[in-house]
């Protein structure tokens, strides 16, 4: 698992080399930022349930055979197992908002997911489109400046967005 910091460290030694002057540029920049990237984070961690609960919402009401009888979130256990696998999904979108790399979310929730859905029968794509309901909902909270110091967030917005797209293809 690595940060933005440790990412640029593990190239540069892989290489043998110092930091770069790119490389700290956006170190420099990630950490003026800081701030920004905080209250993206917090809006997720705070707004957690409502983002899980209204995208699966919305996934049910686009694909209902989900479900039906037969269904892969029918009955309540594979219901609470799907809420339970969106809340995962995002939790570790958080971490790697935070830490400014995905590897986080990459080796520790990613790897692997999509041949555990393929042995459980859980239809990926319908994970997919819950995980970009996900997306959209964290990314319209990122863009509402409602109460925050007005500034322009669309470089974290398209990194955060990274992190859902990494997550949404990885299950199909
Ligand atoms: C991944 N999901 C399920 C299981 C596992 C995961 C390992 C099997 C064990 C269990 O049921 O708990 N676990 C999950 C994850 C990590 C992890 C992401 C990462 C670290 O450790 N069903 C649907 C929707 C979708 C869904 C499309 C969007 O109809 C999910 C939600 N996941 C779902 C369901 C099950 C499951 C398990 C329904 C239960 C399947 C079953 O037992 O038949």
């Amino acid at each position: 698992m690595l940060d933005a910091f440790a990412k640029v460290v593990a190239q540069a030694d892989a290489r043998g080399e110092f930091l770069s002057n790119t490389q700290l540029d956006a170190l420099s920049s990630m950490v003026a930022e800081g701030n920004k990237r905080l209250d993206v984070v917090n809006k997720i961690n705070s707004n957690a349930s409502a983002i899980v609960t209204n995208s699966a919402r919305a996934l049910f009401a686009e694909q209902p055979q989900l479900i039906q009888p037969g269904g892969n979130a029918y009955t309540s256990r594979r219901m609470a197992a799907c809420l339970r696998d969106m809340e995962i999904v995002l939790r570790y979108v958080s971490y790697a908002m935070i830490a400014g790399d995905s590897s986080v979310l990459d080796d520790r929730c990613l790897n692997g997911l999509r041949e555990t859905y393929q042995a459980l029968g859980t239809p990926g794509s319908s994970v997919s489109v819950a995980v970009q309901k996900m997306k959209e909902a964290s990314v319209a909270l990122a863009n509402d400046l409602t109460g925050t110091p007005q500034g322009d967030c669309s470089a974290l917005v398209a990194e955060l967005g990274s992190y859902f797209d990494r997550a949404a293809v990885s299950v199909v």
